[in-house]
C-alpha cells in the first residue's frame, strides 16, 4: 500500500543491527534483511548482492553482522557494484581490483560509482562509509597506500561539499587481496554529522598527515536517533598520543567515545554495537577485556585484525550507538 503523496512520509524508523550466530542463507531468506557482513575466511558466503566478506580475521568466534529495516526489500547490482534497499535505507557495495597495486585510483573509480549511483536514488543521504584494503600502512610519507587512499577517496567524493562527509572507517588487513572493498548506508533522510570536541575535524588535518585530508565525519546521528560512530582511536586534536602503549590508548579511545557521543545528546555504552581492530592479534583479548570492563552493557562486539591507519595506533574503536 502506498501512502497518499501529500502526507509526510513516517518518520525513520531504526536500522536493527546485530551480529548473529545463524546461518547466512536463512538469514537472508527474511525479506526485511538489508545486509550480511561477515569476517574471515571461516564461512561460506552466499552469492547475493546483500552479503559482504571483510577479509579481516576475527579474533573471537565470529557472528554475522546482520541490517534489518522494516522491508520489503529488494536488490540488485549495476557491474561491480550491489545494492538493496527498503525504500528507508540502502545497502551499497563496490569491490574493485587495484590495477598495478594503485589504491589511489581504485578508491576515485569505487567512490566515484558509489556516490553517483547512490545519489540518483530516493534514498540519496549517506550515513556511514566502510573501506577495507589490503596493507595499509606500506609505502613511505606521502607513497604510504593510506594516504593515496585518502587523495583517491577525496576525489571520488568532490560531489559531496566541503566538510560534509558521512562517518566512517578505513581499515587495512594482512592478506593480499588486490582488492578494495567499500560499503556503505545511506537513507531517505539527511543525518546530522557530529564532530567531537577533543578532535580537530579529520578533514582539517594539517599537511604532516599527508596532502589530502581524510574525508570523514566524527559520528552521523540519523533520523531514527541511531549514532553511526566512524573509526575512533587515541587521536587528541590532531596528534595520535600514547604511541606503544595499549593500556593508555584504550582509555583516550574510550574519551573520545564518550565525547563524541555526548556532543549528540547521547550517552555511550548502553547497548551499542562495537567493533575493534586491533594491529597485533596478541592484543585481542586485553581489548575484549578492556571492552567488557568500560561497556559492560553492549549489545555486541567484534574484535577483528586490522591495520589502523597511523602506524603508531594499536587500536581503533567503532560503533552504532542507540540515543535516548
Ligand atoms: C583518526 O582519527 C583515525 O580515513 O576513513 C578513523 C576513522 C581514521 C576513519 C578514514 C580514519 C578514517 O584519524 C583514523
Amino acid at each position: 500500500m502506498s501512502l497518499p503523496s501529500h502526507l509526510p512520509l513516517p518518520n525513520l524508523p531504526p536500522l536493527e543491527l546485530s551480529y548473529r550466530q545463524e546461518d547466512a542463507r536463512a538469514l537472508l531468506a527474511d525479506e526485511r534483511v538489508l545486509a550480511v557482513i561477515g569476517f574471515g575466511g571461516g564461512w561460506v558466503a552466499p552469492d547475493d548482492p546483500r552479503v559482504v566478506r571483510v577479509a579481516l580475521e576475527p579474533l573471537s568466534p565470529a557472528p554475522l553482522e546482520v541490517w534489518r529495516g522494516r522491508g520489503p526489500v529488494r536488490h540488485g547490482r549495476e557491474g561491480a557494484l550491489r545494492w538493496s534497499s527498503d525504500d528507508d535505507y540502502l545497502f551499497a557495495a563496490i569491490e574493485l581490483a587495484e590495477v598495478d597495486g594503485d589504491i589511489e585510483q581504485a578508491a576515485h573509480a569505487a567512490y566515484r560509482e558509489l556516490l553517483a549511483w547512490v545519489q540518483a536514488r530516493a534514498t540519496p543521504h549517506w550515513l556511514r562509509l566502510w573501506n577495507y584494503f589490503d596493507a595499509i600502512n606500506l609505502g613511505a610519507g606521502d607513497a604510504e597506500r593510506y594516504r593515496r587512499f585518502c587523495a583517491g577517496r577525496a576525489r571520488g567524493m568532490a560531489c559531496l561539499r566541503d566538510g560534509s562527509y558521512p562517518a566512517a572507517c578505513a581499515i587495512g588487513g594482512h592478506g593480499r587481496s588486490g582488492r578494495l572493498l567499500v560499503y556503505g548506508l545511506a537513507a531517505r533522510s539527511p543525518g546530522v554529522r557530529i564532530e567531537n570536541p577533543r578532535q580537530l575535524s579529520a578533514w582539517r588535518y594539517p599537511r604532516q598527515y599527508g596532502p589530502t585530508a581524510p574525508t570523514f565525519a566524527r559520528a552521523m546521528r540519523s533520523d531514527a536517533a541511531q549514532l553511526f560512530i566512524s573509526g575512533t582511536a587515541a587521536v587528541v586534536g590532531h596528534a595520535s598520543l600514547h604511541d606503544e602503549d595499549l593500556a593508555a590508548q584504550l582509555d583516550e579511545t574510550f574519551a573520545n567515545l564518550d565525547h563524541v557521543v555526548e556532543a549528540a545528546h547521547g550517552r555511550f555504552g548502553e547497548q551499542v554495537l562495537l567493533k575493534a581492530y586491533v594491529r597485533d592479534a596478541r592484543d585481542g583479548a586485553a581489548v575484549a577485556q578492556a571492552i567488557a570492563a568500560r561497556v559492560p552493557r553492549a549489545a555486541g562486539v567484534l574484535i577483528l585484525a586490522g591495520d589502523i591507519c597511523r602506524r603508531e595506533l594499536l587500536v581503533e574503536i567503532d560503533g552504532v550507538q542507540a540515543l535516548a
